[in-house]
């Protein structure tokens, strides 16, 4: 029998959201099956109107693109993750700091040469432990151009083209040892920041530990990037001495206060540990005092005192030694509540907040203010480095009380922050007016960042906001002992704040993600000329012409200049000798949106990824004789399994 929506509406009319009550209103005919059976539905899964009513809102119909795109740090994944919002669907894991077979990224072809650009201690890394992607900015708000992240692990900066959403640039200096204040940008991305987490020797090299206070110290590393050329320009970047505190993490000012950075620190006890050498374990020792210190810098002032040459050159960075940092009244302190933890610049740029691991309260500091009281060198005292502070009620506008372990802090367009309590395991809704909490909702579980629509920018979007739990606990299937992290898309359009989305993220710990509005993006969907090279951003030298293709043997090894096109390579045989170096040239000489090519040759470690009109460079050692088929590995066509040939690597 048939029965209309509007009948099966009735007996729960007062259940169901607005968006079904029009259906049932505006159709009372529509016939059942297909959607019409919605409250069966209900009924057989289980869902309630709450459930409902957050599916209406997130789920995203075949074809329809999603409003937002978030980019998420991958963790130890080292890639970058971009997800649609409100959908929450992947779209793409974006190689950066480890090879990334899909994209043929980091298998010979110039990404090889970006991924393998930064070597420490001797060795070459394959992963990374990325923390916080930066969107460039123009004016302070995102523009959709590049992205930044950083590595914790073995301080990198990469520069992602989100043109191309390729990797285009990795820097990393020898000057630190570890990061954790990166990568964020300044409001026109003229610098991209890294601040070093963990104090060692500047510039590497051994010094007992013993020597911490002479010899360890801290540095945050402006790095100078060229919109221009679409990459940051070593040369001219520079970088300030800190004394050795663990400094974490950083925010540039913006508006009012554009041209000054903050950045928190942790451990001014300057404990190292030693639990099995008589002194307290590092943590107990850096969690002593109930006052660490909020770090701000005058990078205005910092950037005229490299330019006039006020640097010394460590590891080949330019270094504003701490006591010019002093001398030059660039530096200052304010006393900060226990172990703080996210330093996140309002809105307006009028104020920084501030969350404390072992503190309720976010402390809110005044920008201004500070910068007034350290211009006019209104200072209560120094540090053992002789580093002026500031009073900290002077510079505080308030504080608000929170819930036990603030973390971080993003904020909307109505005058709200949201800040992240791990141990009370919620997002808090506050007013950025009165210091006053209006909301809190629960996260699942132990939520670390948090982001919001455009959240960090002059003009935040508010309407969604995503909790970035660390815990998963009972949240999805079991999977074994390591548990995904557990991204929960929140309504906060308006109040109540409402749960909508659960999304498990199984490859790392992705610690921080901003979110953008998707029409900032204008992505290419293919790349011209024919020939492109998307790592010099040019038509590669070596580009192959449909009709030239060739086999050349020179000096420094066999040459194969190789065409892909639906369905074949030319040449398909490819005859070299057992000791030669290949030099193999590849473009895919289509233009049709997405007919990607791969090229793998097995036994040789050779992965392409051919997107239409890219090339690709690859050499390798065919050193040991044998045949060895090679193939496109994306299917590309009917006779995409016939899109093959030979390697014959014929004795000596
Ligand atoms: S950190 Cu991980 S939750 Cu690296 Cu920004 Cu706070
Ligand atoms: Cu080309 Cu499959």
């Amino acid at each position: 029998m048939t029965m209309t929506i509007a009948s099966r509406c009735s007996p729960f009319a007062s259940l169901l959201p607005f968006a079904l009550l029009a259906a049932c209103g505006g159709r009372p005919n529509a016939p059942a099956g297909g959607g019409a059976d919605v409250l069966a539905l209900m009924q057989a899964r289980n869902l309630s109107e709450q459930d409902v009513n957050a599916a209406l809102k997130t789920y995203t119909p075949t074809g329809r693109h999603d409003e937002y795109y978030q980019f998420a740090s991958g963790g130890h994944g080292g890639n970058l993750i971009v997800i649609g919002l409100p959908s929450m669907r992947i779209l793409k894991y974006v190689g950066v700091f480890s090879p990334e077979p899909w994209q043929g990224y980091g298998y010979g072809d110039q990404s090889g040469d970006v991924l393998g650009s930064v070597q420490r201690a001797g060795h070459t890394l394959t992963w990374a432990d990325m923390h916080h992607p930066a969107l460039s900015e123009t004016g302070g708000d995102y523009d959709g151009k590049w992205i930044f992240v950083n590595d914790k692990a073995n301080p990198r900066i990469a520069v992602v083209d989100l043109s191309d959403f390729v990797t285009k640039q990795i820097v990393g200096s020898e000057l630190i040892q570890s990061d954790h204040g990166a990568a964020f940008v300044t409001p026109n991305t003229d610098y991209v920041i890294e601040t070093a987490q963990y104090p060692a020797p500047l510039g590497g090299g051994y010094a007992p530990i013993e020597t911490w206070n002479e010899n360890y110290r801290g540095a945050m590393i402006f790095w100078r990037f060229d919109k221009q050329k679409g990459r940051i320009l070593p040369a001219e970047s520079f970088a300030i001495e800190l004394p050795p505190y663990m400094q974490d993490l950083a925010d540039a000012g913006k508006l009012v206060s554009d041209g000054w950075v903050y950045c928190n620190s942790i451990d001014v006890e300057r404990a190292y540990g030693g639990n099995l050498e008589g002194r307290p374990s590092l943590e107990a020792g850096a969690s002593q005092n109930d006052m660490d210190y909020l770090h701000v810098l005058n990078l205005r002032r910092a950037e005229a005192v490299a330019k006039a040459g006020k640097t010394e050159t460590i590891a080949g960075m330019r270094v504003i030694r701490l006591q010019t940092a002093i001398d030059e009244n660039l530096l200052a302190f304010v006393p900060e509540p226990k172990s703080p933890h996210g330093v996140d610049v309002t809105p307006d740029g009028t104020a920084v907040v501030v969350g404390g691991k072992l503190d309720t309260h976010t402390t809110v500091y005044d920008t201004m203010q500070m910068a007034k009281l350290i211009e006019q060198k209104q200072f209560v005292g120094k540090d053992p480095y002789g580093v002026p502070i500031l009073d900290f009620q002077a510079a505080i506008r308030g504080q608000c009380e929170i819930g036990l372990g603030p973390l971080h802090t993003t904020f909307d367009d109505q005058g709200f922050a949201y800040t992240s309590v791990f141990i009370e395991t919620v997002v808090a809704k506050w007013s950025l007016k009165d210091l006053k909490v209006v909301e809190k909702i629960d996260t699942h579980f132990n939520i670390g960042h948090l982001v919001a629509a455009e959240g960090d920018t002059v003009s935040p979007d508010g309407r969604f906001l995503v909790a970035m739990n660390k815990w998963a606990l009972d949240r999805f299937a079991p999977v074994g002992p390591l548990l995904p992290q557990n991204f929960q898309l929140i309504d906060i359009a308006g109040a109540p704040m409402q749960l909508l989305y659960d999304m498990p993220l199984p490859l790392g710990e992705p610690h921080y993600a901003q979110i953008i509005k998707a029409d900032k993006l204008k992505p290419i969907d293919v790349y011209k000329p024919i020939g492109f090279n998307p790592f010099t951003e040019a038509v590669d030298p070596f580009a192959t012409v449909a009709g030239k293709e060739r086999i050349e043997r020179k000096a420094d090894g066999v040459h194969v200049y190789m065409t892909a096109v639906r369905s074949h390579f030319t040449p398909d045989i490819v005859r070299v000798k057992a000791g030669d170096t290949v030099h193999l040239h590849v473009t895919n000489v289509e233009q049709a949106a997405d007919a990607t090519h791969g090229l793998a040759i097995g036994s040789h470690n050779v992965n392409l990824s051919l997107e239409p009109g890219k090339h690709c460079n690859v050499t390798f050692k065919a050193d040991r004789a044998g045949v060895y088929p090679f193939y496109c590995t994306e299917f590309c066509s009917a006779l995409h399994l016939e899109m093959a040939g030979y390697l014959l690597v014929e004795p000596q």
